[in-house]
């Protein structure tokens, strides 16, 4: 098998050390733990029918959303690996309902970076064997090193991002990440066990042809999103419409897809869900940064995701997301009706 590089993420991560702003190395250290705890929840996502971890946990999320086995597992994995390797002071999980301090030894205790993850995303997936992801968010703390972690810490605008990325389950288990410069992909070879560089310094293509939306939910959608659906089904050869519908129903797999094609992802306000469905901090923060470094956008319909002030660890937002000038042409649409 033919790979584009044998550079594997390992690697990567130390040769790419001296362009992070503090190359203290605490931010490689960081980044090195959540590939282990990716590989963890991968082995499982990989043998879900046979080891007895499909189906749900029995319990609810803080959103009221039923946790399946799997999701308990990742926000376990993650949250162990992190915090017995010392490499952040405060974990904040779309499973718990508060954010996690970090108190270990005099190491932890200088630890400068929290992390934001959802652990296991679109898990309605994972019974029916359809793709799921981790996606990860870290900031610099705000708070004094060596106190503990403050709510404020994590409630920082998604422009304050350190680094951002995801983890696809898909066909083959890919590592996408930035550390605001480029965006890099790491396919991991299972027979070895290690990410290799599979894609180097992706670039969403400005415009594409796909819209990634729930359209089941059509007549709860708000005015501006209906047309602009319309507008994606109508015919014109001169802007290659009528476009393609693809909707996975995982977040990952729908942003990957759309990044590596050009596409746009639209999860906006509902009439049931005002404030829309995806999170702010655990999903969209990281999902714009990664965007925008490929030279897409990000945007609730109006403002620029990355440049919200969040108020609350769990909060939600409407989101467009992907090709730069399907999201313009998406926007349009939404400032119109305003
Ligand atoms: P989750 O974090 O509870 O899995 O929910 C997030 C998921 C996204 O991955 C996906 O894009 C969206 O919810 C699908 O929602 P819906 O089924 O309403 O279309
Ligand atoms: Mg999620």
């Amino acid at each position: 098998m033919k790979k584009e590089t044998t550079q594997t993420l390992g690697e990567f991560i130390i040769d790419k050390q001296e362009d992070f702003q503090y190359s203290s190395g605490e931010l490689s250290r960081l980044i090195s733990s959540i590939k282990l705890a990716a590989k963890v929840v991968n082995r499982v996502v990989n043998q879900a029918g046979l080891v007895g971890i499909n189906g749900s946990a029995g319990g609810e999320n803080i959103q009221g959303e039923e946790q399946q086995k799997l999701d308990v597992f990742a926000d376990q994995a993650f949250i162990k690996t992190l915090s017995s390797r010392e490499v952040v002071c405060g974990i904040a999980s779309e499973e718990q309902d508060e954010f996690v301090t970090i108190v270990g030894s005099e190491d932890s205790k200088s630890s400068k970076y929290v992390v934001l993850i959802d652990p296991l995303d679109g898990s309605s997936n994972i019974d029916v064997n359809v793709t799921v992801g981790t996606i990860f968010s870290i900031y610099r703390r705000i708070t004094p090193i060596g106190t503990p972690v403050e709510l404020k810490d994590f409630l920082q605008p998604g422009n304050k991002q350190v680094a951002a990325g995801y983890v696809v389950y898909g066909s083959s288990t890919m590592l996408v990440y930035t550390t605001g410069n480029g965006v890099n992909g790491f396919t991991l070879d299972p027979s070895v066990g290690t990410f290799y560089l599979s894609h180097s310094n992706i670039i969403i293509p400005q415009e594409g042809k796909i819209y990634s939306i729930n359209e089941g939910n059509y007549i709860k959608f708000p005015k501006g999103v209906k047309e602009y659906i319309k507008y994606c089904q109508e015919e014109d050869q001169n802007s290659n419409r009528p476009y393609t519908s693809r909707y996975i129903g995982s977040l990952v797999a729908d942003f990957h897809r759309n990044m590596l094609k050009g596409g746009v992802y639209i999860y906006p306000t509902t009439s049931s869900s005002p404030n829309g469905k995806l999170r702010l901090l655990y999903e969209c923060n990281p999902m714009a940064m990664l965007a925008v470094q490929a030279g897409g956008m990000a945007t609730d319909g109006i403002n620029d995701i990355l440049d919200i002030q969040p108020t609350a660890l769990h909060q939600r937002t409407s989101f467009f997301c992907g090709s730069s000038k399907m999201v313009e042409k998406a926007k349009s649409f939404m400032v119109k009706e305003s």
